[in-house]
């Protein structure tokens, strides 16, 4: 359920809902936060081929924070246009995110689920935070300098100042708690720190988020470079798995997946990143503590013949339902969720450019 209410009210309702969190945390006996439940937000972009580092670093936590929480979620086309598209290839990778966020469980009955560039109030804001952030701050982002580096040609602007938007998409909707993967860490402090110093700038105007970065799975790595995060964006076809990839293909991955030479199964991300990392999907898969898990396991093998057949039984489901969802069906629930986003996000816009001062 959204309540809206305006202006300073609405930043102190949503401050109010915080505290009560934290307290109903710590005490068995506390009443049903309902109907003021913490606000839950997060977003994904629409580009290059969802993989099973998203899905357990975040969507498969997003569903289950429908429960207990009011949740928005957000496929962020604006911020995919950071790095050069063709014309077209956004608006595909928004559908084709939108079927896959259903499909994970993401319910818009329970939750707001919308494209970024369907609420101008994201882009608003984000020129804001842009005059709060420092280009100090900026430089200091691992994610540009990876990326820029990677990159032989154009640098977009937008890639430098993405984290600033970012920062925009968690404080129009007064979130308490942003549930991302560990990459997504140091952008979260950001956003943090630009709303702390808008806060003290302009007076209380945005709640301060927190991170929510799951204990297992927060940072899958590439299965043939597994000092490297499994990405989107970074072509390796053999070390990404993809949600959609079939049973035949996961098995190929896994068999191949680059481990070491010594031959021991011990949890070590440092000194054994290859045999870690599949440690941790086969604990992410099953519920289990990583470190436990090498126990059972004294050769390479058998642990890449559990994993693969865990992580088919976890993606089925999923490739279940997504080949039952149709295209026409996800743009409605993209349009129905936008209208419900922007009469959150308007409020709070407005609220903002009142501390701001503007006309
Ligand atoms: N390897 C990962 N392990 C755990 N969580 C991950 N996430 C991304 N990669 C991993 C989490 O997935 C959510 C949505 O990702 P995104 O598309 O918004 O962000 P991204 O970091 O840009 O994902 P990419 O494209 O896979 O990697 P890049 O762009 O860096 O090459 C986020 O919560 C993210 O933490």
């Amino acid at each position: 359920m959204v309540v809206i209410l305006n202006d300073r009210e609405s930043f102190r309702a949503a401050r109010t809902i915080r505290t009560m969190t934290s307290s109903v945390s710590r005490s068995a006996t506390a009443p049903d936060p309902k109907p003021n439940r913490p606000r839950v937000f997060s977003g994904i972009q629409p580009s290059g081929t969802t993989h099973l580092g998203n899905y357990l670093g975040a969507l498969r936590i997003w569903a289950k924070l429908q429960d207990d929480n009011d949740a928005i979620y957000c496929i962020v086309d604006l911020h995919a246009l950071t790095l050069p598209k063709e014309p077209g290839e956004v608006l595909a990778g928004t559908v084709g995110m939108a079927k896959m966020l259903l499909a994970v469980g993401i319910d818009p009955d329970r939750s707001v689920l919308f494209a970024q560039s369907q609420v101008h109030e994201h882009a608003e804001l984000g020129w804001l935070m842009q005059t709060v952030a420092s280009y100090g701050e900026l430089s200091r982002m691992t994610q540009f300098k990876d990326k820029s580096a990677r990159r032989t040609g154009f640098v977009s602007v937008g890639l430098f100042t993405y984290p600033t938007l970012q920062a925009a998409d968690i404080l129009l909707y007064d979130t308490n708690v942003v549930p991302v993967g560990d990459d997504q860490r140091q952008h979260l402090e950001l956003s943090r720190d630009i709303a702390i110093r808008f806060n003290s700038r302009y007076g209380e105007t945005f709640v301060v988020p927190e991170h929510r970065i799951p204990a297992v799975g927060a940072r899958v790595m590439d299965l043939q470079h597994p000092q490297n995060k499994m990405s989107k964006s970074v072509d390796s076809p053999q070390g990404t798995i993809g949600m959609l990839d079939t049973p035949k293909e996961i098995e190929k991955k896994i068999k191949r997946a680059v481990t070491d030479n010594d031959g021991e199964v011990r949890y070590d991300p440092k000194a054994k990143p290859g045999v870690s990392n599949l440690l941790e999907l086969l604990a992410a898969a099953t519920g289990a503590n990583p470190a436990d898990l090498a126990e059972n396991y004294s050769q390479y093998g058998p642990l890449k013949a559990d994993t693969a057949a865990a992580l088919i039984a976890e993606l089925a489901p999923v490739q279940k339902r997504l080949a039952e969802i149709d295209d026409q069906d996800a743009i409605n629930t993209l349009h129905a969720g936008a209208k419900k986003a922007a009469e959150i996000a308007a409020p709070v816009m407005t609220r903002a450019k009142k501390a701001v001062g503007l006309l």
